[in-house]
């Protein structure tokens, strides 16, 4: 019950890893599908419609359900420790956003079950994606406009929330130029959710009335426009990958400087090449459509631009390399997942640089080449950047360390399967695989490579299943890692208790300067200096409104989806009457007073 009402950040950064975690199982379980499938010519393994079926919903799951809630774990659990605050700006909100988005996340997988899951890809384009094309499969693609409307609203409220809270809630001395990588990328990644979902929404907006209500927005014979569709999803689509992969550089950023015990090379450079990375993130969109037919100008100006990405992205991987130079390296799993990290997100930038050539991208467009280099981006990165975050704040989190042989178990299965499986697809693309089909024929030059791919999946598999030993064995262990387990850590979350008491900081840490906590270590000090006297903390109440909303979401879109429209009706009274109930009811909340403190003194 507890959990199901809770505001308080770190629980709710739980909640976003296990659902994200639970997800991430799902789509690996349909990406092992899917490779059996592939594993040799003319197989029979699942049917032409499944595998359309299984390869849509592994993209949109991945994307939507497993790397997105990931990152928000570990947002809502580190980022507010990291500025020294006590709750998010909204705890309230921060629960809505969680709840929304799992409600979606059920909803798109609920498919499954009542006749057939969407088809059309993650992108969803048009007009497979309309009414027309449903084949037997009548409801598909309505879970996917539905789903992911009502998991949008989360994400979106969601990096609202964050936004709010790094601007307002920073200890006294927390300048934005002091602020911890790892909080910048947060801050970055929010503020492109801010402008990309919208665009998403609005397209979902008019695929969901072309669907359901006959409207004509993608519907040619009717005036409407098929590049449309391309525009409005590629506008949110690009930058969400930079909001996939920024925070992963901010994990990256953390864990190299702490096990190189060594500032961050070049941190105010990371800054600025976080902010440009973000910008240029809404610059490029049309890279996606080389093969569409813009005509050359708008190709020529969409691959310069594009291009330029890899120099502030260049910038940063120097800056990780001149941190490590000259360091006292530790290899922990945390670090070796990082260091894993930079050379294979590397590959994928350079695979990267040669898909924005628009000529040459005519002969690798929709070929394996592009499914190897965006899993070695969002695979290679984001999810080794993941991992290395995760085994890095574990402790933090659950206050228990993770097994470290375990956890080398884990690096190694999952960073040579990975390679196994996507290095080979560099090579069946410029062969000439196609991208989204169910089998190939033999005699193609595919078969061996195919069978490779295959292999390392399974070894990706196996790491992930060591990962998951880690995590059941450690939480049979007693609570007892201390403040800063890795003895080197610079950021404030390593002044507190493992795991982080409810009000986190019993008093508010004055800031002194970057990396905060290593400042005050060099001066001799092992504590942080207060800039509040103790006093009662006050504290957000817990709700099951959040839960009750976004279940009413739940069966409004179910009830439309299926044109039961009172059904539908009722639940958006539900979401409502939620949001109602909160405006009118008045709660200020309660104190923690002083006495009650778990960790007493002087220990900010
Ligand atoms: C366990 C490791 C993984 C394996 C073995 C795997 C395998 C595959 C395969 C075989 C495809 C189909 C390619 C095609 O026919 O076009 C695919 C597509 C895709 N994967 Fe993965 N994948 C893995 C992890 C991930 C992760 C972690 C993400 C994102 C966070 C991801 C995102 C996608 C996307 C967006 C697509 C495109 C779907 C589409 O074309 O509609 N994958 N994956
Ligand atoms: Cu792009």
């Amino acid at each position: 019950m507890d959990w199901l009402t809770t505001v308080d950040h770190k629980k709710i950064g739980i909640l976003y890893l296990i659902s994200g975690g639970f997800f991430f199982l799902v789509g690996g379980l349909e990406a092992i599908m899917i490779r059996i499938q592939l594993w040799q010519p003319e197989n029979h393994f699942v049917s032409a419609d499944t595998y359309n079926e299984l390869l849509t919903m592994h993209g949109t799951t991945m994307i939507f359900l497993a790397a997105m809630p990931m990152i928000f774990a570990l947002m809502n659990a580190i980022v507010p420790l990291q500025i020294g605050a006590r709750d998010v700006a909204f705890p309230f909100v921060n629960a809505i956003g969680f709840w929304t988005f799992f409600a979606g996340g059920v909803l798109l997988n609920v498919s499954w079950f009542t006749g057939g899951a969407p088809d059309a890809g993650w992108t969803s384009y048009v007009p497979l994606a309309t009414d027309a094309f449903n084949g037997g499969n009548v409801h598909g693609v309505d879970y996917y406009v539905v789903g992911l409307q009502i998991a949008g609203i989360g994400t979106l409220v969601g990096g609202i929330n964050f936004l709010a809270t790094i601007i307002n809630m920073r200890a006294p001395g927390m300048s934005f130029m002091r602020l911890p990588l790892f909080t910048w990328t947060a801050f970055i990644t929010s503020a492109l959710i801010l402008f990309a979902f919208p665009a998403l929404t609005v397209g979902l907006v008019a695929l969901m009335f072309d669907r359901l209500f006959h409207a004509n927005f993608f519907e040619v014979s009717n005036g409407g426009n098929a590049v449309l569709w391309e525009h409005i999803f590629w506008i949110f689509g690009h930058p969400e990958v930079y909001i996939l992969i920024l925070p992963a550089f901010g994990v990256i950023s953390e864990v190299v400087s702490t096990f190189s015990r060594k500032r961050l090379f070049g941190y105010s450079s990371m800054v600025f090449a976080t902010v440009l990375i973000g910008f240029l993130a809404f610059m490029v969109w049309a890279h996606h459509m080389f093969t569409t037919g813009l005509g050359p100008v708008a190709n020529s100006l969409f691959s310069i631009a594009t291009m330029l990405i890899a120099v502030p992205t260049g910038i940063k991987i120097f800056n990780w390399l001149f941190t490590l130079w000259g360091g006292s390296i530790r290899f922990t799993t945390a670090n070796l997942f990082a260091v894993g990290f930079i050379p294979t997100f590397v590959m994928g930038g350079v695979t990267g640089v040669m898909l924005a050539s628009a000529p040459a991208d005519y002969q690798y467009h929709d070929t394996y080449f592009v499914v190897a280099h965006f899993h070695y981006v969002i695979v290679g990165g984001l999810i080794l950047g993941l991992f290395s975050g995760l085994h890095y704040w574990w402790p933090k989190m659950f206050g228990r360390m993770l097994n470290e042989t375990l956890g080398k178990l884990t690096f190694w299965f999952f960073f040579l399967g990975f390679h196994l499986t996507f290095f080979v697809q560099h090579f069946l693309g410029l062969m000439g695989m196609p991208r989204r089909v169910w089998t190939y024929l033999d005699g193609l030059g595919f078969d061996d490579l195919n069978m490779i791919s295959t292999v390392g999946a399974f070894l990706m598999g196996l790491g992930t299943i060591f990962f998951l030993i880690n995590i059941v064995t450690s939480a049979a262990k007693p609570r007892d890692a201390a403040d800063d387990p890795w003895e080197d850590g610079r950021t404030l979350e390593w002044t507190i208790p493992s795991p982080a008491p409810e009000y986190n900081f019993a008093q508010t840490p004055l800031v002194r300067g970057y990396d905060a906590y290593w400042k005050e270590k060099m001066e001799g000090k092992n504590a942080m200096t207060p800039a509040e006297p103790l006093g009662p903390i006050h504290m957000p109440s817990p709700s099951i409104l959040p839960l009750i909303l976004s279940i009413g979401l739940f069966i409004g879109g179910l009830g439309f989806m299926y044109h039961h429209t009172i059904v539908g009706i009722i639940g958006l009274l539900i979401t409502f009457g939620c949001l109602f109930t909160r405006s009118l009811i008045d709660d200020h909340g309660f104190h923690i007073e002083p006495d009650e403190l778990h960790d007493k003194g002087v220990k900010a």
